[in-house]
Order: C-alpha cells, then sequence, then structure tokens
C-alpha cells in the first residue's frame, strides 16, 4: 500500500510537465470550410468548447492549406460589412466558442483545397497547446 502510494505521488509530481505538450482540453463541433476558388479566401467556421477547469486562450491558427490564415472579426460599420483581425479569444471553463457567419471566423487565404477533401487545421492556444483536426471543406454556398 504504502509503495502504491508512492508510485502515485510520482505520477502527480510529473503529471503538469506533461501536461506542457499535451492537447488542450477543448472539443470541437460543427467544423467546415467553405471554399470558394484558389483567388478568394476561404473561410472556416466551428465550435470550440473548453472542457478543463481554466480559462484557454485562442491565439491563432494555422494550415499547410492555406498562404495565411487568420482569426476574424466580422462587423457591420455604418451599414457596411467588413472585418478585422480578432484575437486571442478568451474560453471561460465550461464556455462555448462558436466562430459563426457574422461574427469570427478563421480566413484562410490563398487557399490549396478541395471540397469534398479534408484539410488539416491546427489550433493554437496561450501556453504552447496545439490542437490538430481536419475540416471538411465544402464548396461556398452549398449549405
Ligand atoms: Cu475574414
Amino acid at each position: 500500500m504504502t509503495l502504491r502510494l508512492t508510485r502515485l505521488t510520482a505520477a502527480l509530481l510529473l503529471a503538469p510537465t506533461l501536461a506542457l505538450a499535451a492537447p488542450p482540453p477543448v472539443s470541437v463541433s460543427g467544423a467546415v470550410a467553405d471554399y470558394t476558388l484558389p483567388s478568394l479566401p476561404a473561410v472556416i467556421y466551428l465550435t470550440l468548447t473548453n472542457e478543463g477547469e481554466t480559462a484557454l486562450s485562442l491565439t491563432g491558427a494555422s494550415s499547410p492549406a492555406c498562404a495565411t490564415l487568420d482569426v476574424h472579426k466580422s462587423m457591420n460599420m455604418n451599414g457596411m460589412a467588413m472585418m478585422v483581425p480578432a484575437g486571442p479569444l478568451t474560453i471561460a471553463p465550461g464556455a462555448a466558442l462558436a466562430l459563426a457567419p457574422g461574427g469570427y471566423h478563421l480566413m484562410c487565404d490563398g487557399p490549396r483545397m478541395s471540397p469534398g477533401q479534408p484539410m488539416a487545421l491546427v489550433l493554437h492556444f496561450a501556453g504552447g497547446a496545439d490542437l490538430a483536426l481536419n475540416v471538411p471543406v465544402r464548396s461556398a454556398g452549398a449549405q
């Protein structure tokens, strides 16, 4: 019994070190990339839910399928639709963050993707945690 407790204690002491390389406690739903043409940006939407005990901060994203990939926020300025760079985006414990039409989104300039073939995406979080996922690609306008 004493030996088992000692091993457990050792494992707990190691846990914070391992946590640095572990993926963040985030679940992803509804991920989709809207693709139009190679010359037009593709737009990526998804919803992130923080399954952890502490706040998370989405600092950015990257993908081999994009020349550049940025977090944007759509806004309405005096009746004109426009978008501005956004982030980092904080997600409270247990809360969901929606990147959805009319709000936050990931803008993929110089897209190299094809509808029907998933694109690789990596989400970056403060502290160095990365979350890799494959996002379904659809033709923009095809709902
Ligand atoms: Cu945008």
